[in-house]
């Protein structure tokens, strides 16, 4: 089906919708420069997962670990956010419920404006302490002290979710909930490979809503999708919700 009909498609099923859930991935911040996972130029073809985001990793080596986290936020602290996320930002004031669960620990959606916003992996800009459990922001790049120490005398660590961890259970109890309950999964710039959150488009089609995908290239959702468009978040993502977006907006 051509493009411009796609489009309408996913126009229709945006502008029926009252409770809304987008799902996004590094996909919708790698228009900012912000290196996605996986496909060629993705950072698991230059890193190990297992020597990098492993609880495993950070115990046998804090410092490695540190070094790629400092490295990855000196790149996001440059980053500002692009018109995906601006869009996304602006989606959630036109919806009566509405929820964005990102898998992306940038901050990029929060610096946006979006507000009605579950982090299901952290936020690089937040760390944690090992030992206490003590939770800091800290915007300092590079880092002056590598593996940042806790007033306990541990090791803060990133708050993210790392491999073989589970998701906090507050956050995924309500990303969860707003899977089961949408009318409608808007699933942006991931590959929807890595679980739990990659179950949250099946739960929610198995409860009746629509999914409309929006990625470079097909996925798993492809094939439960109602739509899918391929393109650039940052392109497609302003050309939809023009068609969406009440004319006063
Ligand atoms: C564009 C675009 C543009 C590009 N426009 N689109 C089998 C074996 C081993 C493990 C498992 C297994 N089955 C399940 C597991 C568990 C594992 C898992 O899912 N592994 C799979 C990879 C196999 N999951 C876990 O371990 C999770 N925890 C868990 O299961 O706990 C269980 C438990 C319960 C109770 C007690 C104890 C344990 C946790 C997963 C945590 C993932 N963490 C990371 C790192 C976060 C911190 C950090 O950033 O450093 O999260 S991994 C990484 O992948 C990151 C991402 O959030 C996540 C998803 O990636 P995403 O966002 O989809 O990015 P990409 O790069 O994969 O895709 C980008 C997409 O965008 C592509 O499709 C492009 O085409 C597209 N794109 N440019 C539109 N401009
Ligand atoms: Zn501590």
């Amino acid at each position: 089906m051509a493009e411009e009909n796609l489009l309408n498609f996913a126009s229709k099923f945006l502008a029926e919708a009252r409770r809304v859930v987008v799902l996004t991935g590094a996909g919708v911040s790698a228009e900012s420069g912000v290196p996605t996972f996986r496909g060629k130029d993705g950072l698991w073809k230059r890193f190990r997962a297992e020597e990098l985001a492993t609880p495993e990793a950070f115990s046998r080596n804090p410092r490695l670990v540190w070094e790629w986290y400092d490295w990855r936020r000196q790149i996001i602290a440059r980053a500002k956010p692009n018109p995906a996320h601006q869009v996304i930002a602006e989606m959630e004031k036109y919806y009566p419920e509405f929820l964005l669960i990102t898998q992306n620990v940038d901050g990029l959606h929060l610096k946006a404006g979006s507000r009605r916003i579950v982090e299901i992996h952290g936020n690089l800009w937040r760390l944690r302490c090992d030992r206490c459990g003590r939770k800091i922001e800290n915007y300092e790049v590079p880092l002056k002290e590598i593996p940042p120490r806790c007033p306990c005398g541990s090791l803060y660590r990133p708050d993210v979710v790392w491999f073989g961890e589970p998701i906090p259970a507050d956050r995924f109890e309500a990303a969860w909930c707003a899977a089961r309950s949408c009318d409608l999964m808007l699933v942006a710039g991931t590959s929807a490979v890595v679980q739990p959150a990659a179950s949250l488009p099946v739960m929610a089609k198995s409860h009746g809503a629509r999914i409309v995908e929006v990625n470079l290239e097909p996925t798993p959702i492809t094939g439960i999708a109602d739509v899918s468009l391929f393109g650039r978040a940052g392109e497609i993502l302003p050309k939809l919700w023009e068609k969406v977006k009440p004319k006063s907006a």
